[in-house]
Formats: C-alpha cells, structure tokens, sequence
C-alpha cells in the first residue's frame, strides 16, 4: 500500500515497538501531526511545553525502562530547543531516536524560514544523524536509527525529516534485519584477556569493583552481584552506575568521586586492582589524574574500545559487552573455584574499610525546627520504602539524593550525569512516570533548576501525569553558592535566588495540589499528603540556606585531598 512519508513514520515507530513519543510541532512536522493525530490509538503522543522538556522526557522513559525513548520537534528553534537533550543524552549513553523537521528540500541552504543545520548542529552529539531525502529511505533509515541509538553504547541518533518528504508516497515496507559494515559493537571481551583480569582479581589483597552507568545500560547488574559476591569484591558505584548494586548489600562502598563517601574515596585511593565496568573515569571521579590510585592495576571493561585509555590507562582492557564479558569471566571463575582456586585473603581490607566508614560517615547536624536537606532525602527513602523511582535536577539536592537514599535496584535513579544539565529532573520523572505507571516516581529537584522546566507542570496536568516533584528550596543556586563560600571567600555572585515565585501558589496556578514544609516537624506530614494525593504534586520544602555538601574534592584535587566538613 502507498503512504505519505508521515505515515511511513507511523508505521516504523509501531514496528519498533514504540507506543509513546514526546513532542512539540510546528511547520515542518504538520504532515506528520496530520497522521500521529489519527493513530492516537496506536502511539499516545505528549504535547510537552518546551522541545527540551521533550528531550528530557524521552531520555528519563528510556532510563527508567531500557527502551529507546522517542521525540519528535520541528525544524530551525524546534531542533535547536532540543540540542541540549540529545547533548545530555550522548553524554549519558541514554538510547534516544529525536525526529526533526526540515524546511522542503530545494529550500535547504537557503536559509529558509526556520531552517537551521540540524545535522551539522548536532553531528559532535549524537551518536549518528541522518538527512533522509527521499521518502523510499525513510523506512530503512528509522530501522538504522533505532538499531544504532539501543546497540552497542546506546546513544542519541537525529532523523531530520523535510516537509516534502513527509509528503512524498511510497509503498511502505519495515526491513526485518539490518546490517551495517561499518557498524559492528564487540559484545564477547576476548578470552586471554578475561583470563588475565580473572587472575589479577583472585590475587589481589585490595581490590574494588568499580560500575556505571554502562553496566546498567548492559542489564549486568545480576553478573556484577555474582561477581562481587564470588570474589568478594567492595563495591562501589559512579552517579550514573547507582543502582546497579544493591545500597543495602554488604560489600557496598556506596558512590565514589567528589561527593563521594570517605571511605569509598579511601579504598580507591588505598586499592591494588580497580575492576572496571561501564565506567568512564570521568574527571568527577578520578580528581588530579596523576594521582588517581597510583598503587592500583586497572582492568577496564567497556563496549566502546575509545573509552579505554582515554582518562587512565588500562593495564588489562576489554572490549565488550559488560553483560557478556562478566558472563566469560564468570564462568572462568566456575572452572577454577572446581580446580581448587581460592581468592587471596580480604578481611584486613575490609577491617580497613569498615573503619573509614566509622571514622567518616555522612555527617549531618540538625538544627532544630530548621530543615536540613539530607534529612528530607532520608525521609523520603522512609517513607517510599526505598522503592520509588527518583529523578534529579542538577546541583546539592542531587549530590544528597545520590548519597542517601540508597538505591537498590538498576534503573530507579535518574539524573543527567555527564552534561550535569539543570532542568533535567522533572520532565525526566515525567518520562519514567509515562513508562511505567505502576510505580512511584519522584523527582528531586532544586528551586534553581526547577525554574528551567516548570512549564511542563501543564503537561502532567493535561495527561494526569503522577510525578511527586519535591523542591529543596534554599533561595540560593545552592551548588554554586557552596563553592563560592569554599574556593571564592563567601563571595556569593549572581547566586542568590530569594526572589522566587510562591512554588505551592504557582502550582495551583497549573492546577496542580501543592504542599509547604518550613518547619523540621512538617516534612514528614507533607512527603506523606504527596505520596497519598493521587497525580501529579509538588512540595516546597524550605530546607537550610546553607547547607553544603560534604565530602567534597576540590576540583582538580586528588580523590584523598577530599574536604569532610
Ligand atoms: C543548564 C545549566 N546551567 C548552569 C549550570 C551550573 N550549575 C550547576 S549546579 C547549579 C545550581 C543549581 O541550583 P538549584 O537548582 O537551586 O539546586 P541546588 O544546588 O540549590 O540544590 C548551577 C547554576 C548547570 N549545571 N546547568
């Protein structure tokens, strides 16, 4: 049957499997919102209030789930709206496929009405673009484009889509395979290697097992428990990786890097043998690179070969799938415990590690009836059992989420790691809240980086979105108000945000139930009427001006210069 490439669009994101989208249309797009409109029964389109809010939405469905999210926005200021979500999403490795209008094609360089070089514009973040101009490669290239975004280290693909071919017809036919020679993941780590990394792990005295986001992103979580568990290995996680072992598990160190915990930061600087998965060494976690543990070997496990060596160098690289290459090394540790192997002794590296913690742990001091943030997050992992999915913006408030409330399970964490982009957390929530409606989401976001993205309060009105938002509102642009007390002597520039809006008077202005807590006693009362009002709600909670975040290493200092209060 012959169909107009909007259809075509249609048609492929059904063979894809993909039954919500987030979007915002405009000139370019108006064939393809002429079909999506006739096919609401098939694909439930979100009509969010900012392209970025669209970005983010998709990027928070996909985080939350594991499936390619999906956006759709129009061409010049709409693709432009959207650069700064597919930046945070090829920074995260978040699976997302964004679709883009363009002026008609004989309209291209002549700087048309709304045009803007969305290919060019996005080709150093996206993990691949494509200009589809003619509508018989319309069908292959969306097959492409998902197969890319979810494949390997998953990533943001652009599809920029002109007028004209959105209405040009063809027969409509989805390719069953695909294959791509210049595009081939190594998903099996080659063995000799494997075998090495095995050796290295059995033997060393103080090893830690070190995962990100990657692992998640690789469904390893079940293998990295079998591992750690097997070799005894501590545990700990980066921002991104937070989930992908158990908080509460034993051998858990908790997140490592610039707020993280003293003892975690202590093992890796202390360590013999850092086993990598999914993690990337980003500055955030290794400080001053030329002192990041310098006594330890490194394994390196990562899917994307220009990953490995890139920050610190790899004594034993990888390339793999982490999901399979753990599985190789698993099975290797099978055969070996029969043969009589037996991993060297740990405890007096664990002693060790037990006593940083004591000596250190997460400080806080209350203040009477004053609320101080990191009780809210405690609170909040109280009250939601520990089992609600959490978004967070940028800044303090997601540096405390990360540290305490304790995330148990992969994919119930989400936060724009890489890009560190304020506006993220709630139109995330709003994402994950759309995937998967049975649980509890959450987002934590700051008084600064709500302010970016609060106009989609009208889109989980309008969908009945059930997204918890809880603001920890200091009046300040909290985390750059820190570092300017600490690294600029209190010199508080352009970082006061006491003039605000009235968040519950603003909400109800959006017709959405909204509580305040000014008081230590009221926090849990409000969490409470959150949790037990049905859709969507926000919670001012007026947390302590100055709170600060601690540890914290001073950018550019090593992981053991950490200041702890
Ligand atoms: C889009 C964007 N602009 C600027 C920054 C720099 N930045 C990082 S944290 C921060 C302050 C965030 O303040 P708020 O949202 O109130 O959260 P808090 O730190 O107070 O918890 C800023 C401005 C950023 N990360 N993202």
């Amino acid at each position: 049957m012959k169909m107009r490439g909007a259809r075509v669009l249609v048609e492929a994101l059904r063979c894809e499997g993909v039954e919500h989208i987030f979007g915002y249309p405009g000139g370019a797009v108006l064939h393809v919102y002429d079909e999506l409109i006739r096919h609401t029964d098939r694909i439930k389109h979100y009509l969010v209030r900012h392209e970025q809010g669209a970005l983010f939405a998709a990027s928070g469905y996909a985080q939350a789930t594991g499936k390619t999210g999906v956006a759709l926005v129009t061409s010049g200021p709409g693709g432009t709206n959207a650069v700064t979500g597919i930046a945070n999403a090829f920074m995260d490795s978040i699976p997302i496929v964004v679709f883009t209008g363009q002026v008609p094609t004989h309209l291209i360089g002549n700087d048309a009405f709304q045009e803007a070089d969305l290919t060019g514009i996005t080709r150093s973040c996206t993990k691949h673009n494509y200009l589809v101009k003619r509508v018989e490669d319309l069908a292959p290239t969306i097959k492409e484009a998902f197969y890319v975004a979810g494949s390997g280290r998953p990533g943001p693909v652009l599809v920029d889509m002109p007028k004209d071919m959105t209405a040009q017809e063809t027969e409509f036919e989805y390719p069953e395979t695909i294959t791509m020679r210049s595009y081939k993941p190594t998903l099996q780590g080659h063995p000799g290697q494997v075998k090495r990394a095995l050796d290295a792990m059995i033997k060393a005295k103080r090893p830690v097992l070190y995962v990100g986001g990657g692992a998640v992103a690789a469904r390893a979580y079940d293998e990295v428990r079998q591992l750690a568990e097997k070799l005894q290995l501590p545990t700990t996680c980066t921002l991104m990786g937070l989930g992908a072992f158990p908080a509460s598990h034993p051998l858990s160190l908790g997140m490592l890097g610039m707020h993280g915990g003293y003892w975690t930061n202590m093992a890796i600087d202390n360590s013999d043998l850092i086993i990598s998965i999914g993690a990337r060494f980003d500055d955030r976690v290794t400080g001053k690179l030329d002192q990041f543990a310098r006594g330890a070997k490194i394994i390196h496990v990562d899917i994307d070969p220009s990953c490995i060596g890139k920050n610190i160098k790899a004594d034993i690289p990888v390339v793999g799938d982490a999901r399979v290459v753990l599985q190789q090394i698993l099975a290797e540790v099978s055969r070996r415990f029969v043969a009589g192997v037996r991993v060297a002794d740990r405890q007096p590296w664990f002693d060790q590690i037990a006593t940083w913690k004591r000596e250190h742990p997460f400080f806080c001091d209350d203040d009477g009836d004053i609320i101080k943030p990191q009780r809210v997050i405690e609170e909040l992992h109280r009250l939601t059992n520990g089992n609600a999915i959490v978004s967070a913006d940028v800044g303090q408030h997601q540096m405390w989420t990360a540290q305490l409330y304790g995330f148990e399970r992969p994919r119930q964490w989400l936060n724009s790691g890489g890009l560190g982009a304020m506006g993220y957390g709630f139109p995330a929530a709003m994402g994950a809240a759309v995937a998967r409606p049975e649980d509890l989401v959450v987002a934590v976001v700051g008084d600064g980086g709500f302010q970016m993205t609060l106009n989609e309060l009208a889109t989980v009105r309008e969908y009945d979105i059930p997204v918890k938002v809880l603001i920890i509102n200091n009046g300040y642009l909290g985390m750059v108000r820190q570092w300017q007390e600490q690294f600029y002597a209190h010199n508080y520039s352009h970082s006061d945000l006491h003039v605000a809006p009235d968040f519950v008077k603003l909400a109800e202005a959006y017709d959405v139930p909204a509580f305040r807590a000014t008081a230590a006693s009221e926090v849990r009362g409000v969490i409470e009427q959150a949790i037990n009002t049905p859709g969507p709600v926000v919670m001012d909670i007026k947390v302590a001006r100055e709170e600060n975040v601690f540890p914290i290493v001073p950018a550019g200092g090593a992981l053991k210069e950490m200041i702890l209060r």
